[in-house]
This record gives structure tokens, C-alpha cells and sequence, in this order.
């Protein structure tokens, strides 16, 4: 089925959508999870199937083929897509950001070259914000574009990009004016630009299934139709779609964290140690009762700041920091007491429980630290 509907869903379209994605992640993507993590393979082919389902465009408009569905809605479908493979569903949730940006921010021809595709993801999408001399500090990016009579040059470097080298389109924030935030302009790049190449393909702890490579403007002219928003805007317009980023990586680990928890609490009624079940052990039932109630806390903090977007709530940017770094740092520490939980074997690549320890890391890194979060949060109590 397709996740078209018009919402707001009914609690049997919601169910019927959410059991699609559900068939998607254990059908096309749990299966091959270890294998492509192994071989660092990138599945274009199973992206694209789950373009035929919706999933390229969640929360993008229909006129250009988008499911228009909620922030609520996607960060259940991320949690799904995630209990199937977590480096796949996160880069998807990447992929949905940059759709997102151009649905909209883009003028209607940007809308009508690069959705379609995007939305069936037969083309993928690329956020490119980070710098090997900014990464936290996002406004301190150097990467320039020089106006050049209708068009514009970029040059300058982008650092740990998801999707470069397979993506056919580039949001990419670059400075057009002056010092700090205001001076920042976001522009669509296509893959094939000239001037445009790639670094090599980083080897990673986890996320092994999807590439990150740098991105490298050598004197790359794109006209001026290839700026997104407006001239200056790119900053906000980046943070804006980060926001969503944030709620959507926070639900990939719900997922991740729980898919673990469903083995771990499965292995220890099979695993007899001194004459018991493990889950015999009160120690071990406490921990599972604990593992579930984080997943719990951390949903209900990833609901409650989907909704916030979803209403354009005035601390929506609050309540995306809070569950982003409240859920990715809670579902770490699930998937990694399921793997302490397997004992040995858990340490063992074909249990998939490593795997998922290694993907979940990073997103405690990654779409704002999670001291980033805190700064976001302290500057909120505080009014600052
Ligand atoms: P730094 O900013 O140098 O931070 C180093 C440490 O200092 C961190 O622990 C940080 O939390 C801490 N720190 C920094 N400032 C403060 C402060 N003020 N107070 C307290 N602590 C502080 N970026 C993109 O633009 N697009 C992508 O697609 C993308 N994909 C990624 C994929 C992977 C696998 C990885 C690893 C990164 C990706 N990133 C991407 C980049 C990511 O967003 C950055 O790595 C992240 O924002 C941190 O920046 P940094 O690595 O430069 O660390
Ligand atoms: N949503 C909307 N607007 C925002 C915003 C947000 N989340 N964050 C900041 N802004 C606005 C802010 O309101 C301000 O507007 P104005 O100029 O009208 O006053 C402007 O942007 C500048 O904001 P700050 O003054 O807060 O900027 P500052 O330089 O102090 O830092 C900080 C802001 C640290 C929060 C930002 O740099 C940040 O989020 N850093 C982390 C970078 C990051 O998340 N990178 C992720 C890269 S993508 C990735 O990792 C992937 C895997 C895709």
C-alpha cells in the first residue's frame, strides 16, 4: 500500500500504514542488515521500493507525490523502519529532511525538478552543513559562494556528508555575506555539477551501510534559481530542517534500542545459567524492566516534540533538543545492556546486537551533539 492519505489519519489508517512500513523493514531490510553492514553496501535498489511506498516524502506535500503525513506520524514510521535496519532508516530520515527543505522552502520549479524523484527515492538527497572546521559551531562555516553575475561559485569544503557520491541533489549551506549566522545562504546542487567531487568513502564504527564522504566545491557555478529561501536565510533554514532531523534520528534509536530489547528479553527465558532461566534472576528482570521504561520515557518525550512541530509550538526547538538527546543517549544505553545481557554471544556480529550498539552510537553525535542539546536546553531555561 502507499502512505498516501489525506491527514489527519484515523487510528485504523495510522495502524494500516504503520504495519506497511513494518512488512518493509522485515521483509527488505532486516534480512541483508548484517551483510550490507559487512560489506559497507549501499542498497539504492530498497531505497527505492520504499520510495514506491511513500517513504521518500513522508511529510512532503502530494501535488509532487509526497504522503503529507504528520511529524507524529513519521517519527512512529522511522521507529518501524529502524526495527529493520537503523543505518538504512536513518539515512531515510536524512533523505526526508532534505525533501522536506525544498518542499518548503523551494521556489515551484525546485519543487517540480527534484521532488518527484526524490519522493520515489529513484534520487537521493544530501544535507551538507558541517565543515572539517565547523561542526558544532554551524555559523562558523567558510565555505563560500561568490556572486558572480547570475550565477554563483562555490568553493570550499563539506565534511562527513551522508549520501555524497550517490545523491543527485546537495543542500548545501555556504557563506555569501558577512561573519555568522545572517551571512549564510543555503543552495541546491546537482551531483554532476562541474567542480564538484567527493572524498573517499570513511570507514566508521557503525552506519557502515551508508556512505559519508566529504564533499568538495572546486569553483562550482550554479545559477542563481539554485538558491533555496533567501538570500542570508540559509542558517534558519538549515536549523529548521535539523529540528525534524533530530526528532526523526531520536525515533531511528527508539527503534534500534527496542529491536534489541526484543532479543534480549527472548535470550534470557533460553539461556540457563546455574540450573536457571536467566530470566529467573531478579537482577535481570529489574534490568529489562528499566530498558523498557527508558524506551517508554524516551517515546513519549519524541511524540510530545513531533507534536510540538507539528503545531509550530513556540518551544518546539526545545522539545526537539530535549528528545533527541534524551532518546538517543537512553536507547545506547538499552542496546547496550541487551548486548551485556547476551553475554558473549552478544558480542558476536551475527546476534546483530553490536551492530545495532555501533550504529546508535553515533546518534548521540550526529544532528547536534548531545552537548549541543544541552546548550539549546540551557539557553531555553535559562532565557538566554
Ligand atoms: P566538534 O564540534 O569539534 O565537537 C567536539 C566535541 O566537543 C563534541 O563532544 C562536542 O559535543 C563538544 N563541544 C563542542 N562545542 C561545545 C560546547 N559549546 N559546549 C560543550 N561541548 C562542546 N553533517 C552534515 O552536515 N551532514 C551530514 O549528512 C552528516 N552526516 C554525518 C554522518 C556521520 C557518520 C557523522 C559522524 C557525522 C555526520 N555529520 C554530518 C557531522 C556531524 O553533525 C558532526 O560530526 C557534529 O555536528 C559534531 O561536529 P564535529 O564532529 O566537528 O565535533
Ligand atoms: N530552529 C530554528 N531556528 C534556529 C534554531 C533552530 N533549531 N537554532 C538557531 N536558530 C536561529 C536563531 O533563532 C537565530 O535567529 P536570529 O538570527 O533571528 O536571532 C539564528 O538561528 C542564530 O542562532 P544562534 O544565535 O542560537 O546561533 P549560534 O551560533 O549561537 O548556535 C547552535 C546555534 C549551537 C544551536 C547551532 O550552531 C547548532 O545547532 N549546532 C549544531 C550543528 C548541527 O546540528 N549539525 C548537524 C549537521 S547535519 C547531520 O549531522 C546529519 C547527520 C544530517
Amino acid at each position: 500500500m502507499s502512505l498516501t492519505l489525506t491527514p489527519p489519519l484515523s487510528r485504523e489508517e495510522r495502524a494500516a500504514i504503520l504495519d506497511a512500513v513494518r512488512a518493509f523493514a522485515q521483509h527488505e531490510l532486516a534480512p541483508h542488515a548484517l551483510e550490507w553492514d559487512e560489506r559497507q553496501h549501499f542498497p539504492k535498489d530498497v531505497l527505492a521500493v520504499g520510495g514506491e511506498l511513500g517513504l521518500g516524502g513522508i511529510y512532503v506535500r502530494e501535488d509532487v507525490g509526497g504522503s503529507a503525513l504528520s511529524r507524529q506520524d513519521a517519527a512512529a514510521i522511522f521507529e518501524e523502519l529502524a526495527m529493520g535496519d537503523t543505518t538504512i532508516a536513518a539515512y531515510i530520515s536524512i533523505h526526508n529532511m532534505v525533501a522536506w527543505m525544498i518542499d518548503s522552502y523551494g521556489t515551484d520549479a525546485q519543487r517540480q525538478e527534484w521532488l518527484p524523484t526524490l519522493v520515489a527515492m529513484s534520487r537521493l538527497g544530501a544535507y551538507c552543513l558541517t565543515e572539517p572546521g565547523a561542526g558544532s559551531d554551524a555559523a562558523a562555516i567558510t565555505t563560500t559562494a561568490i556572486a558572480d553575475g547570475d550565477e554563483y561559485v562555490l568553493t570550499g569544503v563539506k565534511q562527513f556528508i551522508s549520501g555524497a557520491g550517490d545523491a543527485a541533489v546537495y543542500v548545501v549551506m555556504a557563506r555569501t555575506g558577512e561573519p555568522g549566522s545572517r551571512g549564510i545562504t543555503a543552495f541546491l546542487v546537482p551531483g554532476d555539477a562541474a567542480g564538484l567531487s567527493f572524498g573517499v568513502n570513511e570507514k566508521k564504527m557503525g552506519w557502515k551501510a551508508q556512505p559519508t564522504r566529504q564533499v568538495i566545491f572546486d569553483e562550482v557555478r550554479v545559477p542563481a534559481s539554485a538558491v533555496l529561501g533567501e538570500i542570508g536565510g540559509g542558517f534558519k533554514l538549515a536549523m529548521s530542517g535539523l529540528n525534524g532531523g533530530r526528532i526523526n534520528i531520536a525515533a531511528c534509536s527508539l527503534g534500534g534500542a527496542r529491536w534489541a530489547l526484543d532479543r534480549a528479553t527472548q535470550y534470557v527465558q533460553e539461556r540457563f545459567t546455574f540450573g536457571e532461566a536467566l530470566a529467573e534472576r531478579q537482577s535481570v528482570v529489574f534490568a529489562l524492566a528499566d530498558m523498557a521504561t527508558q524506551l517508554q520515557a524516551a517515546r513519549a518525550l519524541v511524540r510530545d516534540a513531533a507534536r510540538a512541530v507539528d503545531e509550530h509550538a513556540e518551544d518546539a526547538v526545545m522539545q526537539c533538543a530535549m528528545a533527541k538527546r534524551f532518546a538517543t543517549d537512553a536507547a545506547f544505553d538499552v542496546a547496550n545492556q541487551a548486548l551485556q545481557l547476551h553475554g558473549g554471544y552478544g558480542y558476536l556480529h551475527e546476534y546483530g546486537i553490536e551492530k545495532v550498539v555501533r550504529d546508535l552510537r553515533v546518534h548521540q553525535i550526529l544532528e547536534g551533539t548531545n552537548e549541543i542539546m544541552r546548550v539549546i536546553i540551557g539557553r531555553s531555561v535559562l532565557g538566554t
